[in-house]
């Protein structure tokens, strides 16, 4: 290993090993719920696991997974955390995993930017900005809790 390499790997900062791609979150009104989707890449030779997750705007929030719920109906519920394996990318999008922004304390309009904080176990706290855009589905979405 040459010096340069080494120095790099003693002084990088460890939130350098997770990063957060394509940060968007579904547009929403006042006292909805609405989706917070991105990618997280995983660059450690060690599993990390995302596990809460905040939004000022948001009373609630919570990291759902989407389940079949039969009658062609999407279920969704709280998982509580993803855990990312080594050299690896999750992708939260809708009809799978995602963070629900429940509760609105404001509406959310297209264009609206958020800041929103990621914890991880390994790289700690990671902050982000979610752009608000519209989503078209053709999926009935549920709650089922
Ligand atoms: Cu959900």
């Amino acid at each position: 290993m040459n010096i340069i390499l080494a120095l790099l790997l003693i002084f990088s900062n460890p939130s350098d090993k997770i990063k957060i791609i394509d940060p968007w979150m579904r547009v929403g009104a006042q006292g909805q719920a609405t989706g917070l989707f991105f990618k997280i890449e995983n660059n450690s030779d060690k599993p990390d696991t995302l596990y809460k997750v905040e939004f000022e705007p948001a009373g609630l929030v919570q990291i759902h997974e989407t389940y079949d719920a039969g009658n062609d109906m999407m279920g969704m519920r709280e998982v509580g955390k993803i855990v990312i394996p080594a050299k690896s990318t999750f992708e939260l999008k809708p009809g799978a995993h995602h963070v629900m922004l429940m509760k609105l304390k404001q509406d959310i309009k297209k264009g609206y930017v958020g800041d929103v904080i990621l914890y991880f176990k390994q790289a700690g706290k990671i902050m982000i900005k979610a752009e608000a855009k519209e989503m078209m589905s053709k999926q009935t979405m549920e709650h089922k809790h």
